[in-house]
Order: C-alpha cells, then sequence, then structure tokens
C-alpha cells in the first residue's frame, strides 16, 4: 500500500512537471524587485524556464496596457507564457491549469502583492486571494481563490 502511495505521487508530480516542462516565461520586472525574482524562483522550481528582463517602471506599465492588463488587476512583474500574460505573483499550478484549459482570454493576474503568494513569503496573518482571468474586452472574473502561505 505504501509503495503504491509513493508511485502515486511520482506520477503525479512527473505530470505536473510535463505541464511546464519547456514551456518558456518571458517575464518583465523592475530592477532590484526582490519579491518578483522570489516568483521566477517559484515559476523554475515548477519546471518552467524563465527569461528575466529589467525594465523601468514606465516601461513596464507600458507593458501591461500593451498585453491589455487592467490597471486595477495590475501588480509588479509581468510575464507572457504561451500567448498568455500572467500579471504578479500568481501560482504556478494556476498557470499550469490556464495552459491546460486554453480559454480564450488574456490571461492571469493577482492584482497587488497578496501576503503568502508565490514569491511574497509566508505571512501568519495572511487572507485567501483570488486570481482573475482578463478577458478579451478587459473585464475580470475570478479564476480561482487561493488559500495563502501562512507559514
Ligand atoms: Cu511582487
Amino acid at each position: 500500500m505504501k509503495s503504491y502511495f509513493v508511485a502515486f505521487l511520482l506520477l503525479a508530480s512527473s505530470t505536473s512537471l510535463a505541464g511546464a516542462a519547456g514551456q518558456k516565461v518571458d517575464v518583465v520586472l523592475n530592477e532590484g524587485c526582490m519579491c518578483c525574482h522570489g516568483w521566477i524562483s517559484h515559476m523554475q522550481a515548477a519546471g518552467y524556464e524563465v527569461n528575466a528582463t529589467e525594465l523601468d517602471y514606465d516601461a513596464i506599465t507600458a507593458r501591461k496596457k500593451q498585453l491589455g492588463i487592467p490597471e486595477d488587476a495590475a501588480s509588479c512583474h509581468t510575464a507572457l507564457v504561451g500567448g498568455y500574460a500572467i500579471e504578479g505573483h500568481v501560482p504556478a499550478a494556476l498557470v499550469d491549469r490556464l495552459l491546460t484549459e486554453k480559454p480564450d482570454a488574456v490571461g492571469l493576474a493577482a492584482p497587488g502583492m497578496p501576503l503568502g503568494s508565490p514569491g511574497m513569503g509566508a505571512d501568519a496573518d495572511a487572507q485567501p486571494y483570488d486570481v482573475l482571468l482578463i478577458g478579451k474586452d478587459g473585464s475580470t472574473k475570478v479564476f480561482a481563490t487561493v488559500q495563502p502561505d501562512r507559514g
């Protein structure tokens, strides 16, 4: 029974890596953004290949606008994965889900910088936060409500 369970876990983890393997993530971030680098490490640990470019604030804001990310959904870094925009500290598992489901949409956003989100560190007071699906018309709806890392 025990070995069966371990085999199942190995299968489950290799399956989730297969979803991300070889997927390239292009991310733009502000110079010296520590939480952005935390998110990049999180994505790399999940099997994504990350290419990071440091830009100044205005250039990043312009990139968000160009990609169709609403101002009220904005966060720090902005990424592109498989044709989708990923704004802020979105968990890798939800990026996996997006790439599997392939909705007709701009992408995902974790607005602001939620405590306990990947790259933001654990926080005992962190509250659940919403990851939004951004529509091509600029509308947003909840894609998932995430339980934060409370440490
Ligand atoms: Cu951040």
